[in-house]
């Protein structure tokens, strides 16, 4: 008998992505559009640029994707770190969103492949919010004891499933006719819920933040939006617009300048609404609408060490950071690779080190352009304990640091 043929991470990784892909374009057509649009953009572009391929082979970046999911504490933040280190995605970096100028009660992480090879196989990620039930400021403690408990009756994942992911995980592949079973149910988990919403306990948590609503005022998760990259977004941007998709009116990320691309821009439109249902106190059921899922688009450029990360956040506190780039940045790869400022490939300034992280700034940004309107918190201090430490020995796992993954990768 010959030996059951095998999948390796990589390729249920590319699985996964396709499947929520699929899933998605299905449920939210605009999704369908953008994928059509970056597709064409990216061709054209390689087609006009050559060398455009050194942020990543056109084959990787048309099907590079990443998502955002939320969950509500530390166990189920946990559950997902089992679930999607079946597919090498493990936690990189900590993302606090409450200190962001418009701030958000939640503190994520972002799950991906660490492995230079295995980005280029198939990078996708998925950026991970939690609810900051700990954070006096947004929850009083009678109110975080009920979310808590809510949340601990609660749960995201088959015990099946996750039982099933711990193993694929420790070995690395999966018996390729259990795998289609295996995605599939994963993909399942991250559908948006049908079943009815209990509309006060929604609007009570809507009245602290409209994202501990769409977090805790359910049963379930839900992938809140998947997002292609493309070469050039200002393109993007004004194709998409030509087809009458109305997008945010800024560009979230460093702006559009001559010299190299760096870190991460990103843009997004609002999803329309969706039908769902409410029970109310009497238990009758009626039928209302939620718009919890949009539609973003990302463009990557050269990963920043320590030092060029510093300058950017400078430039980004001033009023116009377009007007005084140049102040902060050189014009070349050579000039970026000498003065330490960003990462290359054996120092090579003809081979970025593509930033493979988020943003925080850029993230509370896009949380905030899909909410009509948000509450803000209470005075009063922090005192939640929340940071990178808390949330790896929470979680149980260490959390990676980009940095080190990207000198890792220079080397
Ligand atoms: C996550 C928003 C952050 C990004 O690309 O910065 C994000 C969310 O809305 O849940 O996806
Ligand atoms: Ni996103």
């Amino acid at each position: 008998m010959s030996p059951a043929k095998r999948l390796v991470t990589w390729q249920l990784r590319a699985r996964f992505a396709a499947g929520l892909s699929a899933m998605y374009a299905a449920e939210v057509p605009a999704y369908a559009t953008l994928v059509e649009v970056s597709e064409q953009v990216n061709a054209d572009h390689v087609a006009r640029h050559p060398g455009a391929e050194r942020y990543g082979s056109l084959r990787r970046v048309t099907a590079e994707r990443h998502g955002a999911i939320r969950v509500g504490g530390p166990a189920e933040l946990a559950d997902v770190a089992d679930l999607f280190a079946a597919f090498g995605m493990l936690p990189v970096g900590y993302y606090d969103l409450r200190s962001a100028r418009s701030p958000i009660p939640v503190v994520a992480t972002a799950f991906r492949p660490i492995d230079p090879d295995e980005l280029a196989r198939n990078p996708f990620r998925v950026f991970t919010s939690m609810l900051a039930t700990r954070d006096p400021r947004y929850f009083r403690p009678g109110l975080r004891a009920r979310v808590e408990t809510f949340l601990g009756r609660r749960h995201l994942f088959d015990p099946a499933l996750l039982a099933r992911a711990r193993i694929i995980a420790a070995e690395g592949a999966c018996d390729a006719e259990e795998a289609e079973a295996f995605v599939a149910a994963a993909v399942a988990a991250f559908a948006l819920s049908r079943e009815p919403i209990n509309k006060s306990w929604y609007d009570e948590l809507s009245r602290v933040s409209a994202v501990a609503a769409d977090i805790a005022g359910v049963g379930s998760t839900h992938i809140n939006h998947l997002t292609p990259r493309v070469l050039d977004i200002d393109e993007l941007y004004r194709r998409m617009t030509a087809r009458g998709i109305a997008m945010i009116d800024a560009i979230q990320g460093p702006p559009r300048t001559d010299g190299p691309a760096v870190l991460l821009r990103q843009t997004s439109f609002r999803a329309l609404a969706e039908p769902c249902l409410f029970r109310d106190r009497g238990g009758a059921v009626s039928s209302g609408t939620l718009t919890v899922r949009f539609g973003e688009v990302e463009a990557r450029g050269v990963a920043l060490t320590p030092r060029g990360r510093a300058r950017y956040d400078a430039a980004m506190a001033a009023p116009d950071p377009a007007a005084v780039w140049g102040q902060y940045f050189p014009s070349t790869d050579e000039q970026m690779a000498a003065q330490g400022l960003a990462y290359y490939r054996g120092g090579a300034p003809s081979k970025p080190v593509v930033y493979e992280d988020f943003l925080p700034a850029s993230a509370a940004g896009i949380f905030r352009s899909n909410l009509d309107s948000d509450a803000r918190p209470a005075d009063g201090s922090d005192d939640s304990g929340y940071d990178a430490q808390w949330l790896a020995g929470a979680i149980g796992r260490d959390i990676h640091d980009p940095y080190a993954l990207y000198q890792e990768a220079s080397g």
